[in-house]
């Protein structure tokens, strides 16, 4: 059977992934099932940079095609972060909600502007890579609203809905969201490499 390594350690991420790739015949390993690659120190200065990072050093120690998503939420007011430290902007996801809405106290709705970002990178042995990129523009709530996905879901409405991602779902987040757009393009280029 055909395997691909998911190199990630997020767990809302691995499940969005999984789903999208849950119809092609395909086994889908994941860090836990190699507990011997040490931690990736993220020092790129780009998603590009990270998510191929990511990738390569997985596919290298295990010999597989891995995929690395790399993503991050960019806020116009406060000047594109938290960005790349998106998972380090605070100690855990509430931590890290609270801080974007302390930040943004006192501003209105037209300057929440914000958008999801999400590079997604497959490394062949032989170290091939293959990147695409998902974008998903929307805004910033005032509080946080909904109890679905993970991170900073509770407090971002995509343009053309009037609920977070955290109140929609996975099923109609899974089809619009950075990742999933990420997802999208880059699948074809996995069904062509593994020929499925
Ligand atoms: P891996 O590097 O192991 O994949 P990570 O959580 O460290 O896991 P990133 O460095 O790419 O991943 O950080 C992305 C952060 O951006 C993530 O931890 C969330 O806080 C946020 N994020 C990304 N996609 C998101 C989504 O769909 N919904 C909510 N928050 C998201």
């Amino acid at each position: 059977m055909l395997r691909l390594v998911l190199a990630t350690g997020n767990r809302g991420k691995a499940i969005e992934i999984r789903e999208k790739l849950k119809k092609y015949p395909l086994i889908i390993e994941s860090l836990q099932d190699y507990p011997q690659i040490p931690e990736i120190e993220e020092n790129g200065k780009t998603f590009l940079d990270n998510s191929v990072l990511k990738a390569s050093i997985v596919s290298r120690y295990t010999n597989l095609p891995a995929l690395a998503d790399d993503s991050g939420l960019e806020i116009d007011y406060l000047k594109g972060l938290p960005g790349l430290y998106s998972s380090r902007w605070g100690k855990d996801d509430r931590d890290r909600v609270a801080r974007v809405l302390k930040e943004l106290e006192g501003i209105t709705e037209e300057q929440r502007k914000a958008r999801f970002v999400c590079v997604m990178s497959m490394v062949v042995p032989g170290n091939k890579v293959y990147t695409e990129q998902g974008v998903c523009s929307g805004k910033i709530t005032f509080s946080p609203q909904g109890k679905y996905g993970f991170g900073y879901d509770p407090i971002f409405i995509p343009d053309g809905y009037d609920q977070t991602f955290a109140q929609m779902g996975k099923k109609i987040k899974n089809k619009i969201s950075h990742r999933a757009i990420a997802l999208d393009k880059i699948i074809p280029r996995i069904i062509a490499y593994f020929q499925l």
